[in-house]
């Protein structure tokens, strides 16, 4: 998306942001101490050796001191020194907060700032030098005047001369590089980059154009993105692994596409495996469809709220493969021309916000992992759960604030407990092939899992799963997934249990097969007043609890679902099982019911295959069965995920699409 020129202010900013309580900031090895005067001369230190103090200062004007107490004895050292009796008063070290007020010429209206309590966020920490965030994108204008002071430099790598100086394999990698062009010049000629790069680290308190989030880090120009605006993973990938293997900390990531790349998925996986944390946008299709890289297993991927409300904003991608979100429109930064926007929007403007945290906490935080910052970033968030998306991102909006609390430790435990799906979700695995004899005992059979996907299942959290009140055994479990053997597959009830406390429950149906339902459900295009309510709990099962979808005022329903995790250790057939009735139908209704083929190279990369086109059904609910094409296994990507699109046509000014099941039979 190209920046909007700064007279074009699309929107009065968020009025009336109600700040997030904060967690009080005591500092952790630091307390304040008065003894008698009379002892004035004596070092604590020494008037209690055994404690193993340091006075950092002493004020005899006032009789005050501070000591250092050794690492987790603050508690223990305040309540032995409140026992004797020369120590008059003791004080823990609490912070007070000075409210920081950037002198940059737009901040007054740099909303988005303090929509995500980045300026509460600098009072401890505005970012180190020695952090830096590579901006995956179409380059960056390397002498604007709000970004030239923080931009990274490979101390390495002698600008210009030809020489790859630092043996990196690169040339003339001074700032970055350009991965598009294959130099060591990567210049912005787009505009985009320039405009992700001053979200997270215009330079601050300069009196002229924006700040950043993280102001005191460093941005790496590494322009993998073309001047068209097209970023092929041609580029994209040796981004990645430069940026691992150089050592940044952070990648912001601000495109999307719906082709899954087997060597870009490579490539994020290194970049991760280096210790680099990559945030990437969601995108920005107003659809539950994962699009890549954001979807990858190693990327956080972002979402975008608007300007007016602290909500989803229409065009930005959702349901359970987004991680956070932040602003996603009217947004304030820097552009090419040594200029400024205040219009700068989507997931791409969200992205690099959240860049710009991460950089905050990697700075707060010498030698946190990426996975620590991202799982501090993600418990922190002001959770979103908004009709009729739900939670149409797992964890909410970020704070930059309560996430360098997480990450400082000021705040711990988990975030409340929430299941998202299951997968599969019921059925029985494939016995008489994987029976005791040619496979021999304890085969494929033993290995079948059902994963269940959420939030707050992490250590030292303790999770149990059951099924028709027998214990499943947990084969593994992360912070957002439980992975339950699956040994007996009776019909039942699984309940999924934190700490003995029931999260979430749902009906095992018999076989035959595996059945996994649709994870992700919505209506295609919100702009123009269709709306959907529901997710996978109203879909597993036939039981009368529906997934709704409404038409988009023009008489058309159009839903798309994701069924994701589809991993059973055989995929022979695989059947789609829709049972649905609509409401308020006109006409010769023609119901389509598509199949999303990834695989193939028309643009945007895939396309929709017809599995069904028929009269809609409007003599109450009744039940498609249809089989995907011969391979099923060509038509999900490599997370597992089949996408769905129901289309019905002539659907009247009122049509309601209630689908009670909507899921896929494995055999
Ligand atoms: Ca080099
Ligand atoms: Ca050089
Ligand atoms: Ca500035
Ligand atoms: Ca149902």
């Amino acid at each position: 998306m190209l920046p909007v020129p700064l007279v074009l202010l699309l929107a009065a900013p968020l009025q009336g942001h109600a700040r997030t309580a904060e967690a009080p900031r005591v500092h952790p090895r630091r307390l304040l101490v008065l003894v008698e005067r009379a002892l004035d001369a004596t070092p604590l230190s020494a008037l209690r050796a055994d404690l193993g103090l340091v006075e950092l200062w002493n004020l005899p004007q006032i009789g005050w001191r501070a000591v250092e107490v050794p690492a987790g004895r603050l508690e223990a050292v305040r309540a032995e020194l409140a026992r004797d009796a020369r120590v008059l008063a003791v004080e823990r070290d609490v912070a007070g907060k000075p409210a920081y007020t950037p002198n940059d010429f737009y901040w007054p209206s740099q909303w988005h700032s303090t929509q995500i309590d980045a300026d509460l966020a600098w009072d401890t920490e505005k970012g180190e030098p020695s952090v830096v965030v590579g901006i995956m994108d179409t380059g960056i204008q390397l002498d604007h005047p709000d970004l030239v002071a923080n931009l990274w430099v490979n101390a390495g790598e002698i600008a210009g001369n030809g020489q790859d100086d630092d043996g990196n394999g690169y040339i003339d990698d001074r700032n970055g590089y350009d991965f598009v062009n294959l130099d060591g010049n990567p210049s912005d000629d787009h505009g985009h980059g320039t405009a992700c790069a001053g979200l997270v680290a215009a330079t601050q308190d300069n009196s002229i154009g924006v700040t950043g989030v993280a102001p005191g880090s460093r941005v790496a120009a590494l322009k993998v993105g073309a001047a068209s605006g097209y970023f092929f993973p041609s580029a994209v990938i040796p981004g990645f692994v430069y940026a691992g293997d150089m050592g940044l900390e952070v990648v912001s990531c601000s495109f999307y596409s719906d082709f899954d790349s087997a060597a870009e998925r490579a490539a994020i996986a290194y970049c991760w495996s280096q210790g680099t944390l990559p945030v990437v946008a969601a995108g920005n299709e107003d659809s539950v469809l994962p699009f890549f890289p954001a979807s990858y297993a190693e990327a956080l991927a972002v979402g975008a709220t608007g300007n007016t409300l602290d909500q989803r904003v229409w065009f930005s991608n959702h349901g359970s493969w987004v991680g956070v979100a932040s602003p996603g429109l009217g947004l304030y930064t820097t552009t090419l021309g040594s200029s400024y926007t205040s219009g700068f929007a989507g997931t791409s403007g969200a992205c690099p916000q959240v860049a710009g945290v991460a950089a905050l906490l990697f700075s707060a935080a010498p030698g946190a992992t990426n996975a620590a910052v991202r799982a501090a970033i993600e418990d922190s968030c002001v959770p979103l759960d908004e009709a009729p998306y739900g939670k149409w991102v797992q964890y909410g909006r970020v704070d930059a604030d309560a996430a360098l609390d997480r990450i400082l430790g000021f705040t711990s435990g988990s975030v409340a407990a929430r299941l998202s799906f299951a997968a599969p979700c019921g059925g029985e695995p494939p016995r008489a092939k994987h029976a005791e004899g040619a496979l021999g005992q304890n085969q494929n059979r033993s290995l079948l899992a059902s994963e269940l996907v959420g939030v707050g299942f992490e250590a030292p959290n303790t999770i149990d799963v059951s099924l028709a009140g027998a214990p499943l055994f947990v084969l593994g479990r992360e912070r957002d997934s439980v992975l339950a053997r699956l040994t007996r597959t009776p019909a039942g009830l699984v309940e999924l249990r934190r700490n003995g406390a029931l999260v979430s429950s749902f009906s095992w149906e018999a076989g035959p097969g595996l059945l996994y339902a649709a994870t992700d459900g919505s209506v295609a295009d919100t702009t123009s007043g269709a709306a959907a309510s529901g997710n996978w709990h109203q879909l597993y099962r036939q039981d009368g609890l529906n997934f709704t979808a409404t038409d988009d005022g023009a008489g058309t329903i159009v839903a798309e679902f994701a069924v994701r995790a589809v991993n059973p250790p055989a995929l022979n057939t695989v059947t789609l099982e829709f049972r649905r009735d609509y409401d308020g139908l006109g006409g010769g209704p023609l119901e389509t019911v598509e199949l999303y083929d990834w695989t193939t190279d028309s643009y945007p990369y895939g396309s929709w295959i017809t599995l069904s086109s028929a009269a809609a059904p409007t003599a109450g609910f009744s039940t498609l069965s249809v089989s995907l094409p011969a391979n099923p296994g060509a038509y999900r990507d490599y997370l597992g995920t089949y996408y769905l699109r129901v289309t019905t046509s002539s659907a009247g000014a009122s049509g309601v699409l209630k689908a009670d099941l909507l899921r896929l039979r494995v055999l």
